[in-house]
């Protein structure tokens, strides 16, 4: 290719990758200071093809925001209300039941719920939401609460060191698994300037560590691209790859009560900063080919996760389907109603269609496959859906 820019920093590191060997934190850090964007999206798509083949994946869910009251005020964060301020809303268990079967009558296999810390909502609404949504739609899967709110839970229950407990009784109401939100960068200098108040990295990692041992799945994010530095984005991963070698180890030796099987982590999302609205609005945000080369490290470096997922919302659908050469397996889904970010002034509603996706996935050259929250494949027939094959949860390390 004409002009095309080689680091020769990488060759050991594409050496590593042939070989199939963990890279390390100055392999991560050599990899995230490189422009050369083409070497390191290479080396991304051959573990990727790897894993999954031409293989790309996306579900039929929807994204039920419960309230935007929030005792946290996060610099980074545009969705958060204070209570009777201007916008600020709750949902009732009823309304929320309702939008869970009107999720069900689209075809949804998954309802994705996530809120603020709301300071007066009592334990007894969370359980109750997920009995209402487990009797309204037996079949859907709830993947719900971020590690943030679990710890919020655990202390208006009054139940502060009792992660497990908290997690039992929610499991026991119908929860299915954790979203991998809340964990911003774990960093202290990071935390405490753009997200004081909210939970460190190590209460994020224990209530994770918590979920497995239930044998609950869960998923892990990064929030980049704001105040943290490029040292702060390889420890976070570094942190969250001991914390799968420990949950896949403990699966293994049948640690955990392994109902559902061991849990771990199945995926890694990196999320863009957008800065819009935010207390940080005057920081300009990554760009695009920063979100290529995350995508792209997120899968050198979790060499024990199965998936890397492009949230197309916050990725845009464009540069999704460019992701899926980038190490990328996974798109997310339908999402219809989405609160937190809202890109280029988008409203809550930020809906895809199933054609749009598959024929986005079909065009970038991939073969799209329907999932369930777990990764087994979907067969469906319009809003019927069922089940037909195990996941292809690939661990490598
Ligand atoms: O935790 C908040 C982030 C997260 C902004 O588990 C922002 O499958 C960008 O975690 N710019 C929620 N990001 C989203 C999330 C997620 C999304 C899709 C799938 C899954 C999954 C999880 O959004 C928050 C926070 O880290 N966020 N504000 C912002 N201005």
């Amino acid at each position: 290719m004409i002009g095309r820019m080689i680091d020769a920093n990488l060759k050991p590191i594409a050496d590593k990758v042939h070989a199939g060997e963990r890279l390390s934190a100055a392999d991560g850090l050599a990899l995230l200071k490189s422009r050369d964007i083409w070497t390191i999206g290479e080396l991304a798509n051959h573990v990727r093809q790897k894993l999954h083949g031409k293989t790309a994946y996306y579900n039929v869910n929807r994204h039920i925001n419960y309230t935007n009251i929030c005792a946290l005020s996060c610099k980074f964060c545009e969705f958060y209300r204070k209570k009777g301020q201007d916008g600020a809303y709750e949902m009732s268990v009823q309304d929320i039941a309702e939008q869970a079967k009107q999720a069900a009558a689209g075809g949804a296999t998954e309802l994705h719920i996530v809120g603020g810390l709301h300071p007066f909502l009592p334990f007894g609404y969370y359980t109750d939401m997920l009995r209402a949504i487990r009797e309204a739609t037996p079949a859907i899967h709830i993947k719900a609460f971020t590690a943030v709110e679990i710890v919020h839970l655990a202390r208006i229950d009054r139940r502060p060191n009792v992660l497990a407990g908290v997690l039992r009784d929610l499991k026991d109401a119908g929860l299915g698994s954790l979203p991998g939100g809340g964990a911003e960068v774990f960093d202290d200098r990071v935390h405490d300037e753009a997200f004081k108040g909210k939970i460190r990295s190590n209460k994020w990692l224990d209530v994770h560590r918590e979920a497995h041992k239930l044998g609950l799945m869960s998923n892990a994010t990064m929030l980049y691209g704001h105040i943290e530095s490029l040292e702060d984005r390889i420890h976070h991963f570094c942190l969250l790859r001991e914390a799968q070698d420990e949950a896949i180890a403990n699966s293994e030796s049948g640690g955990g009560d392994t109902s559902g099987g061991g849990g771990r982590f199945q995926t890694i999302i990196p999320l863009p900063f957008f800065p819009d609205g935010s207390e940080l609005e005057h920081l300009p945000g990554p760009s695009g080919l920063d979100n290529l080369r995350m995508l792209a490290v997120s899968r050198l470096m979790l060499d024990n996760f199965s998936h890397v997922k492009a949230f197309w919302i916050m990725q845009t659908l464009p540069m999704s389907q460019v992701s899926l050469d980038f190490g990328v397996d996974d798109l997310d889904g339908t999402v219809v109603w989405y609160d937190i970010t809202k890109v280029g002034g988008a409203d809550t509603h930020q809906e895809v269609g199933v054609n749009e996706l598959r024929r986005s996935i079909i065009e970038a050259g991939y073969d799209p496959v329907e999932r369930d929250t777990i990764y087994r494949q979907v067969k469906r027939d319009g809003a019927e859906w069922c089940v037909v094959k195990e996941g292809r949860d690939v661990v490598t390390a």
